[in-house]
């Protein structure tokens, strides 16, 4: 039924193994969704649905379940929270009205529990945290609340609070309301004048309603982080949560107004092969039958939730996440209906290693290629790349994602593959400040286009236009915006293979002259006609060019990594990290227990990774979190180019000619 009012599109983001199937369960079984639990032991959950997540017990791919809490429809999106496939978080951070951070009462904050929340807060997701596994032994509440305080930097406020935390008898507590009020008041003070005036002037006014309200508030804007605490696996402190995620939680309400515009976050295939995009609409309807996307593709069919469950509609609207067949050119990322700005910037940080790929049976060449266009297609952070050798390259994030890949092409695709060495996905960066320019009808620029170029180092990617309009030919792009970001498009694309042949990163481009020729009249009178295509194909000559002139610095992608073993193998995890250049930064003893982190080249970390259970009698655990860019020492490792280098203008001026071609 439409009838519900409002929708809560909720991810469940959390560290690995925190309980995030669980919990998504947990809730779908209270609600009704569902009339028995899964387990994630048995392969039993509904959101742990592949086959591969089943048989090992984790989450793979995001997934969405639905439920239905008083008048509010919560779509709630199970993510996985191992490293190697933070892709997945990324495509749904961009959809969500609200979050559950998921921290276990064992384990604590984790490294990857903080790459989390940076997100969220940076994107400005509502987020309500919730402390799992208060059921298992060795769980300390009050430590992991201090640990959110201190590690996650946010001013959290504990809604419930836990009674036997460590026994099959740990229940949850709602605090005694004059304790609860104290701690309300003291959390929201700060950034509700208006409360702090009522509360001095008198105490009594204040009701339980209005520091309710006030929370709602300041939770909707990031300032406070309500905490709940229970267990999945038992159930409780789960109603407590649900009533936390309607009243807290901002529930968008439905409104059809306005143009269509939604945003594709997940493809999947069905039991046919076909291909299935899963939406959240922001605006507007969309019908079967739209013509959504630029390729001309037509929905052809809709499926919407209904009281939990999936149902074909005709339509899916503002609010809601919709099933979508028919969208053949479909990508993850992409926006559907009206124009917003492109397909949506990543949110964490890009993938750090690449292998070699290569099927078994030479005569799956090409079917290899096809599938990883599919895989590609489901996670663009997979990026296939031909080298030039004809062999197939794959990005990646780890082993898992490795082991997962090929898991994945063998049991859906009978495609048995070896991945060769796994290395470092270098980038360069601009050493310094280099410009280039070619001129309107010179003997170098065979173009009848004309523009200069500054390349100079930044933190991430910028264009910058310093022109004005009457350089511009706007007989070709609509106004100066429409060139810019063509220009910007172009430049984009030559920065994929620098003067390495790798990547160029963290710099910022400037276009600082522009000129075209007419056929007759100024600026030139020398035409003929400038067109986007002299422009697009100028634009990688002359970038190379100040490039070339900046220089670049090849920097390798480094990892931090934390590793918690017992003490007693103190000395062989040292020296395993010695071993990879690992520069050690912190050790901490505590109780029988170490905590070693430290810093190393990400292509370090499989092998660490590997090493680790002999070094640790197979109790060790390691997480890695990404930790920048360092420039390489000694000689910079190169890439062979899949593109002719435009600083070698005959070869680039002849592929793109198809001939040799002289100039003038
Ligand atoms: N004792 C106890 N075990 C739990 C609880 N919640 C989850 N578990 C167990 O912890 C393990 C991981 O649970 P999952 O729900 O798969 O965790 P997850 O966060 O979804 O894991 P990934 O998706 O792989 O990141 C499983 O063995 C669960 O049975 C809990 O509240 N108490
Ligand atoms: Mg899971």
């Amino acid at each position: 039924m439409w009838l519900l009012s409002r929708t809560l599109n909720l991810g469940i983001l959390a560290h690995v193994d925190a309980g995030k199937t669980t919990l998504t369960e947990r809730l779908l079984f209270e609600a009704g969704t569902i009339g028995t639990v899964g387990r994630v032991d048995d392969g039993t959950t509904l959101t742990d649905s592949l086959d591969l997540e089943r048989r090992r017990g984790i989450t793979i791919r995001s997934a969405v379940a639905s439920l239905v809490i008083d008048d509010v429809s919560v779509n709630i999106i199970d993510t996985p929270g191992h490293p190697d496939f933070i892709a997945e978080v990324d495509r749904v951070l961009g959809v969500l009205d609200g979050a559950v951070l998921v921290v276990s009462a064992v384990e604590g904050v984790q490294p990857q529990t903080r790459v989390l929340m940076r997100a969220l807060q940076r994107l400005r997701v509502p987020t309500l945290i919730f402390i799992n596994k208060i059921d298992r032994s060795g769980s300390d509440v009050d430590a992991v609340l201090r640990g959110i305080e201190r590690r996650l930097a946010v001013r959290a406020v504990p809604l419930t609070r836990a009674t036997n935390a460590g026994t099959r008898a740990a229940a949850t507590v709602t605090p005694e309301p004059d304790g609860l009020r104290t701690a309300l008041v003291d959390a929201l003070v700060d950034d509700d004048h208006a409360l702090f005036e009522a509360y001095v002037a008198d105490p009594a006014r204040v009701t339980p309603a209005r520091l309710r309200a006030a929370l709602a508030v300041q939770t909707s804007k990031n300032l406070v982080y309500p905490v709940y605490v229970g267990s999945a696996m038992t159930g409780t402190g789960t109603t407590e949560l649900m009533s936390g995620l309607v009243s807290l939680l901002p529930a968008a309400e439905r409104d059809d107004r306005g143009p269509c515009a939604g945003r594709i976050f997940k493809i999947e295939r069905g039991a046919r092969g076909e291909k299935i995009a899963y939406v959240r609409m922001f605006s507007g309807v969309l019908h079967v039958r739209d013509r959504v996307h630029d390729a001309g593709d037509k929905v052809t069919g809709i499926s919407v939730f209904e009281n939990g469950a999936w149902v074909r509609r005709g339509a899916v609207r503002a609010g809601d996440i919709g099933k979508l067949w028919g969208l053949a050119h479909v990508r993850v990322g992409e926006p559907i209906g009206m124009r917003r700005a492109g397909a949506e910037p990543h949110h964490f940080a890009p993938p750090t290693l690449q292998a070699r790929i290569a099927p078994e049976r030479h005569d799956q060449h090409v079917a290899l290629r096809a599938a990883l266009a599919q895989l590609a297609e489901q996670d663009p952070l997979i990026n296939v790349r031909s080298e030039p050798s004809g062999e197939l390259a794959v990005s990646l994030y780890g082993e898992v994602q490795k082991e997962i890949i090929e898991a994945t092409l063998a049991a859906d695709y009978g495609i048995a593959v070896t991945f060769r060495e796994t290395t470092p996905l270098y980038i360069e960066r601009p050493a310094g400040t280099g410009a280039a320019q070619e001129t309107l009808n010179s003997d170098t620029n065979p173009f009848h286009a004309a523009i200069g170029l500054r390349v100079e180092p930044a933190a991430g990617f910028a264009f910058r236009l310093d022109v004005d309009y009457q350089s511009v030919p706007l007989y070709v792009y609509r106004n100066i915006d429409e060139f810019a970001s063509a220009v910007e498009q172009y430049v984009r694309a030559a920065l994929q293979e620098g003067l390495y042949g790798w990547a160029v990163n963290d710099c910022l481009v400037t276009m600082t002259s522009s000129n075209y020729s007419v056929a007759d009249g100024p600026p030139s009178r020398r035409g003929p006609l400038s067109t986007a295509a002299d422009f697009r194909k100028l634009t990688p000559l002359v970038l190379m060019q100040a490039l070339h002139n900046a220089g670049t610095h090849v920097c390798e992608p480094m990892s931090h990594v934390r590793i918690d073993a017992p003490s007693t193998s103190m000395g062989g995890v040292l020296g395993m990290l010695a071993q990879h250049g690992a520069a050690v930064h912190a050790q901490l003893i505590r109780g029988g227990d170490i905590s070693i982190e430290a810093e190393l080249p990400a292509n370090g970390v499989p092998n660490l990774q590997r090493s680790l259970p002999a070094v640790t009698n197979g109790d060790g655990v390691l997480e890695s979190t990404f930790a920048g860019y360092q420039p390489v020492r000694g000689e910079p490792p190169t890439r062979r180019r899949t593109t002719p280098n435009p600083l070698n203008r005959q070869e680039y001026l002849a592929a793109l000619t198809g001939q040799a071609l002289p100039l003038h």
